[in-house]
């Protein structure tokens, strides 16, 4: 599966307010109060259990975002909350959203959201990017080498030039779209408040694979095409 694909030549693309800076910057606040005491790290599909979650993941400007890459028929197939508290080792290892031990995504037929529910630079952990990695197809990965149980899904690719990574600064109520293939990770949070953003995994009818056969249990929120 090698290819531009539907983001064009870098594999990613920026998505502008799916909410107000206000609204994600309040989300993120209750946020913070409901997980700091245990300081909980990922969430896992929040979209099926909370009602502020399956709001983010019908929000107009992301939903229109998405349909202009894949067409109007579209199902969430993951959502992953990842909450970087200050000062707390938290790396999100290289890897690509469209390949894991369970699924397989067609890239033509899916897209990744990444959004940022507080602002996010450098200092705090922001997503990082490999331009135009999506064209080298899904490589080889391993599995995330500590706490991998805890933290869930991050699959490690090796051999990444650092050279080559882009850090993608974002302001809370913006985001990005990015190919399934799109390598990408993020550095531990090592400035002074929480850093929020939420991962969205969109599949197109038959963009899904599931590698053992089970359902891939798709949550629709756009089209009639289901
Ligand atoms: O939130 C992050 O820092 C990265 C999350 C991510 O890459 C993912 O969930 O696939």
């Amino acid at each position: 599966m090698t290819g531009v694909g539907p983001l064009g030549p870098d594999g990613v693309r920026a998505v502008r307010g799916w909410a107000t800076s206000a609204a994600a910057t309040a989300r993120a606040a209750h946020l913070t109060a409901a997980y700091r005491a245990d300081r909980t790290e990922v969430v896992r599909n929040p979209h099926l259990t909370a009602e502020w979650a399956r709001h983010v993941v019908h929000a107009p400007a992301l939903l229109n975002a998405v349909r202009r890459a894949i067409g109007p028929d579209i199902a969430v197939e993951n959502t992953f909350l990842v909450i970087k508290w200050p000062g707390r080792p938290f790396e999100v290892p290289w890897h690509q959203d469209g390949v894991n031990d369970r699924i397989v995504l067609d890239p033509r037929r899916s897209v990744a959201a990444w959004l940022a529910l507080t602002d996010a630079d450098e200092t705090t952990g922001c997503l990082c990017v490999l331009p135009g990695s999506q064209r080298r197809g899904y490589l080889p990965y391993g599995a995330e080498p500590d706490a991998g149980a805890v933290r869930g899904r991050a699959l490690g690719i090796t051999g990444v030039d650092p050279a080559e990574a882009r850090p993608l600064p974002t302001r809370a109520g913006d985001g990005c779209l990015m190919d399934a293939r799109l390598v990408h990770g993020s550095a531990s949070n090592t400035g002074a408040g929480v850093r929020i953003g939420l991962n969205i995994r969109f599949v197109a009818p038959a963009g899904c694979t599931v590698r053992d056969g089970s359902d891939p249990s798709l949550y629709p929120v756009s089209g009639t095409g289901w």
